[in-house]
């Protein structure tokens, strides 16, 4: 842990710079792996999946009677919660779904927007340490909303060439039929290729490894759209005194427990809340399963002691957290002062493990600063905005005069002649 008491403002710029951690030179090998994917197809994949995930996949498709098994192996608990978290997500983004309105700016000059859905997705979902199952809900369902005409899924093998059952349920219970055995950078390469099996994709979405968000990066050359550019997942805490040390601690390591690289801060006003909420952290990490991660990712954590909380938030706006959770008792006063988060959680109940879950909002946000100048996933992803106009004769005749000036002030008298063999 790092811990600073009244860090002076000049030094906050240093303070909120993530961690560099060293990272590999991928663009060759990703270059590679595209270029394999291009040539072998499907077959290339299998030979990955044996080469990456030690997994032997005669087929890369998941079938029938693999969704079948699934359905079976996933306990009617676990159903039952995925069911709820879906509604609650459902309902949120349905919400989200716009009224188109016309709008005259002048008489006989209507304009508007209409959502159309990105046409093809794909959705990647990591496998490895923690299957993500809750990030398929958080995918497919504002995909299904929007309209998306196709969607498929990839993730990764185990080293029995199975997928996680949940993952394989929660697909098929938002509508996703075409899952596939591959991932890392392959799998990206092949959303955004094709394949004989898979089909190429305009957008593509989903958290994963350095190779995955590298390959993300690169699949941009080829016209690819991707949801946001990605980083560890981070949380930051405000707390005053009538937090609950016990409740921040919890929430600090539920973020510290998705990887050694993961970043969590806690800022409070009060020395009691301060001291209280270091001491329940280092007791409850030792209780963790993934305590070792945990605990990495505590080594380089920050606790800042701070004398009010608008000082907190000041640093709060220039972190720019992907979850920020206000454990204040008037945290309606600071809302308004809220200016880069990616999600907030306000008071003592609302634990990020709410909207990691299962209230209704999306957990896939900006991160590692990108909550500066980029949304969360919304419904908004899925869909480009098309906007329409109509003039009649009477309102181009209004406008025509500026057009004409405007397009001859630019020299481009082909726009002025647009108009003018109109009206003459
Ligand atoms: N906190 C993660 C999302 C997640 N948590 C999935 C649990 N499962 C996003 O930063
Ligand atoms: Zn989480």
């Amino acid at each position: 842990m790092k811990i600073y008491r009244y860090p002076e403002r000049n030094s906050w710029p240093e303070l909120v710079k993530r961690p560099v951690f060293e990272r590999k030179e991928l663009s060759g090998l990703i270059a590679e792996i595209f270029e394999a994917v291009e040539k072998g197809g499907d077959t290339a994949l299998i030979d990955f999946n044996k080469k990456f995930d030690k997994a032997v996949t005669p087929q890369i498709t998941v079938s029938e009677a693999e969704f079948e098994k699934a359905e079976q192996e996933v306990s009617a608990d676990l159903k039952k919660a995925i069911q709820q978290a879906k509604e609650n997500i459902s309902k949120f983004h349905a919400a989200q779904i716009p009224e188109t309105e016309k709008i005259e700016t002048l008489k006989g000059v209507v304009c508007w927007r209409e959502n159309r859905a990105v046409e093809k997705v794909g959705i990647y979902i990591p496998g490895g340490t923690a299957p993500l199952f809750s990030t398929v809900l958080m995918l497919a369902v504002p995909a299904q909303l929007a309209g998306c005409r196709e969607i498929i899924l990839c993730t990764p093998p185990d080293a029995n060439g199975n997928i996680n059952p949940a993952i394989l349920y929660t697909a098929r219970l938002c509508g996703i039929t075409r899952v596939f055995k591959t991932g890392g950078a392959q799998a990206i390469a092949a959303m955004t290729l094709g394949t004989e099996s898979i089909s190429k994709v305009y957008k593509i979405f989903g958290p994963g490894n350095q190779y995955v968000v590298a390959a993300k990066e690169y699949a941009q050359n080829y016209g690819v759209a991707i949801d946001m550019p990605a980083g560890p997942s981070e949380v930051l805490v405000i707390a005053d005194q009538q937090a609950v040390p016990e409740f921040c601690a919890a929430d600090l390591l539920s973020q510290a427990e998705h990887g050694s690289d993961s970043q969590v801060v806690f800022i409070a006003d009060e020395f009691k809340i301060f001291t209280e909420t270091i001491e329940a952290v280092e007791k409850q990490v030792k209780k963790l399963p993934r305590n070792e991660m945990a605990s990495k990712a505590l080594d380089h954590s920050l606790f800042i002691l701070t004398d009010s909380i608008e000082k907190a938030l000041e640093f709060s706006n220039l972190y720019a957290p992907e979850h920020l959770i206000l454990a204040l008792g008037d945290f309606e006063k600071y809302i308004p002062m809220i200016e880069n988060a990616g999600s907030v959680f306000l008071g003592n109940y609302s634990c990020e493990s709410a909207g990691d879950y299962a209230s209704g909002t999306n957990h896939t946000l900006p991160t590692n600063t990108y909550a500066r100048n980029y949304s969360g996933v919304s419904l908004d992803s899925f869909v480009k905005k098309i906007t329409f106009q109509h003039l009649s004769k009477e309102g181009l005749k209004k406008i025509g005069k500026a057009i004409e000036i405007m397009a001859e002030a630019e020299g481009l008298i082909a726009h002025k002649n647009a108009v003018s063999i109109r009206l003459k």
